[in-house]
This record gives structure tokens, C-alpha cells and sequence, in this order.
């Protein structure tokens, strides 16, 4: 298992690669390359710079997350074949800068979505929180302000201008794009691009769906066992993975978490995972908690305890934390919480390695 933190650059992030590496047992950051709208091209210098300056604080960015696929491959518009040429090209590019493996997700217009993004826990912290009653309540373009509003001027990841910026324009394509047709065109996708990935050793590893749930009628194809069994099976290569998120797909109590690394761990398909728990206050309706098993719904020791018996090689890294002890961040990424997280993973993980 390889330990990492999520981080979102230099200027762009309350937490520094100084206190990152403070934290034990982390060898490095999933990162991020954020000047880039989904469709450009990552540049190799770029990526170089960024690495080298990862590199000089002594961690290793060999996962980047959020390279977007343009909405017009999802939407699978002609303009799409210019889009994936760029998406192979920024392949290639941090391929050749030491990425093995890139996070990316199929989710139409909405990435992750909360209704409130400081939700109070009731010990004076706060934490992200879903309520589907709530977001009945609210347009499109409500929770784009809200959630923008609630971001305390962090940019906030799946919530780039550029994504948001024709909302109403692709919510209105996406009224004829049924389910089965965003599987064509993921399919196509996968077609074009996993063949580069094989090539130069990358692992793409699709993020499923948050909330496990489609959501302003749009389709949404990668939240369940049986939606990543479709997923894989679509492309048949070891590149062609999954970043296993504890709770994204945990938002769903009808999702068996262990149970579903299992499945896909054994078969070689998990290439990353986010690690987080999740509390239910019934149906679609929960609140983010701590790591810490007794905080939430989902069982932390199984979920580790999966990854250690079916992909103990992967990376792994804690995931949205609450904002405690007054620490001023953008939700979900501060230090203090997923630091917290990492070392509750690190000392399930020790107990199982000395208990074999
Ligand atoms: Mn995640």
C-alpha cells in the first residue's frame, strides 16, 4: 500500500507539501495539474516543473486526479474525436513524467454534489453533508451557486467555471442521452484511449458517481458492482480500473463496500482507493464522518482489511475530512482530519500486517 494525500498545487491549497510530508507514513500526493479546462492538453514542461517540485519535498505524484473528460465525449459530439486526441496526448505527457496512475470520472455536468458543505456534527465541527429532500427543493443552477458560495473561494474540484459555465445549454442535450447511450460513448472512449494507456504503462482508474444516485435526471453509469462489471468489461485490459471510493459508493447503503473490493481486487481492477466513512440519517440523507468505524455506517476495518487481502499494492489515501479545530480550508481537503484519517489506516493496516 502506497499512502497518499490529495493536494491541489502551490496558491491553490491551505495545506503545504511541508505538511504533507510531516505526515507518517505518507510517501506522497495524489495530485493535480488545475490550469487546464477539461479538453486541453496537459504540457510536458508542466508537468515536469511539477513534479520536480513535488519530487523536492521528498514525495512521490505518481496519481493524478481530475483530468476531465470533456463533456462532449460523454455527450459523444463529433467534436469529440479532438478532445480525445488531446486526452491520449496528456496520457502520454505525465506517463512520461512517472504517472502510473490517473483518476478520472463519466459523470455528466455533476461531479460529487453536496447540499451542504459545513454541516455541523454537533462536537463543533462541520463536515459535508447530502439531504435529497433538500436538493428536490433546488434548481441546477441553485446548487452551482451554493456549492460555489459554500467553497470559501477554494476552487473546488468537478466544479471548474469552465465545466458550469453552458449549464443550461448541456443540461438540455443530456435530455436525449439515455442511460445506454452514455455507456456507447464511454465505450468509445475507453476504445480510443486504453490502447495508448497500455502502451506507456498507465492505469486509468474511473471515480464512481457521488451520491451513488443519479441526480437531476441525468444517467449516471458507475455507482453500483454490476455498473463497474459493465465498466470493465467494456475495454478488457489492465488498464482499464478503478479508483475505489469507500464513500462515494458508500453513500448507498445498498452498496457492500468490502464486498465490491473484493470482487475487483482479486481480478486486478482497483489501481487506487479514497478512503472515507459515511453516516446515514435515512434514506439519501447522510453527513461525511471521521475515519474512525464507530463515527459512521461503514465498517473501516473490512474496507482495509478487503484491500489488504485482494490489492495490498495500491495507493491509497483518506478522502473528504471534516474541518476541525478551527482549521480554515477548502471542505472536505484540510489537513487535520485526513491526517487523522491516515493514521487510523496506517495502524489498521500495521495490526493486519503483524497479525497474519
Ligand atoms: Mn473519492
Amino acid at each position: 500500500m502506497k499512502m497518499t494525500f490529495r493536494w491541489y498545487g502551490e496558491g491553490n491549497d491551505s495545506v503545504s507539501l511541508n505538511d504533507i510530508r510531516q505526515i507518517p507514513g505518507c510517501s506522497g500526493i495524489m495530485g493535480v495539474l488545475n490550469q487546464y479546462p477539461a479538453g486541453e492538453v496537459w504540457q510536458k514542461d508542466a508537468i515536469k516543473e511539477y513534479m520536480e517540485h513535488v519530487h523536492s519535498y521528498g514525495l512521490e505524484a505518481e496519481v493524478i486526479e481530475s483530468v476531465n473528460v470533456h463533456e462532449d465525449i460523454k455527450m459523444g459530439l463529433p467534436s469529440r474525436e479532438k478532445y480525445i486526441e488531446n486526452y491520449i496526448a496528456t496520457i502520454k505527457n505525465l506517463a512520461e513524467n512517472g504517472v502510473k496512475v490517473i483518476v478520472y470520472n463519466f459523470m455528466p455536468v455533476f461531479d460529487w454534489l453536496r447540499t451542504d458543505l459545513a454541516g455541523e456534527v454537533g462536537d463543533g465541527s462541520t463536515a459535508l453533508c447530502y439531504d435529497d429532500e433538500k436538493l428536490k427543493g433546488m434548481t441546477p443552477r441553485d446548487i452551482v451557486e451554493s456549492t460555489l458560495e459554500g467553497s470559501k473561494g477554494f476552487p473546488l474540484p468537478g466544479w471548474e467555471a469552465d465545466r458550469l459555465s453552458e449549464l443550461e445549454k448541456t443540461l438540455e442535450i443530456y435530455k436525449g442521452i439515455t442511460e445506454d447511450d452514455l455507456r456507447a460513448n464511454y465505450k468509445y472512449f475507453l476504445e480510443k484511449i486504453i490502447p495508448a494507456c497500455e502502451e506507456v504503462g498507465v492505469k486509468m482508474a474511473v471515480h464512481p458517481d457521488d451520491p451513488a444516485w443519479p441526480l437531476f435526471g441525468l444517467p449516471r453509469i458507475a455507482h453500483s458492482k454490476e455498473d463497474f462489471d459493465i465498466i470493465t468489461d467494456m475495454a478488457d485490459s489492465p488498464s482499464n480500473c478503478l479508483c475505489l471510493c469507500s464513500g462515494s459508493l458508500g453513500s448507498s447503503p445498498d452498496n457492500d463496500i468490502p464486498a465490491i473490493i473484493r470482487h475487483f481486487g482479486k481480478k486486478g481492477k482497483v489501481a487506487c482507493a479514497h478512503v472515507r466513512n459515511i453516516k446515514y440519517f435515512g434514506n439519501k440523507k447522510f453527513r461525511e464522518a471521521s475515519h474512525l468505524s464507530s463515527d459512521g455506517d461503514l465498517d473501516m476495518y473490512e474496507i482495509v482489511r478487503a484491500i489488504f487481502d485482494t490489492c495490498p499494492d495500491i495507493y491509497i489515501r483518506p478522502d473528504h475530512g471534516r474541518m476541525i479545530w478551527g482549521e480554515k480550508a477548502r471542505p472536505g481537503y484540510g489537513l487535520y482530519d485526513r491526517a487523522l484519517g491516515i493514521m487510523y489506516i496506517n495502524g489498521l493496516w500495521e495490526a493486519m500486517e503483524k497479525g497474519r
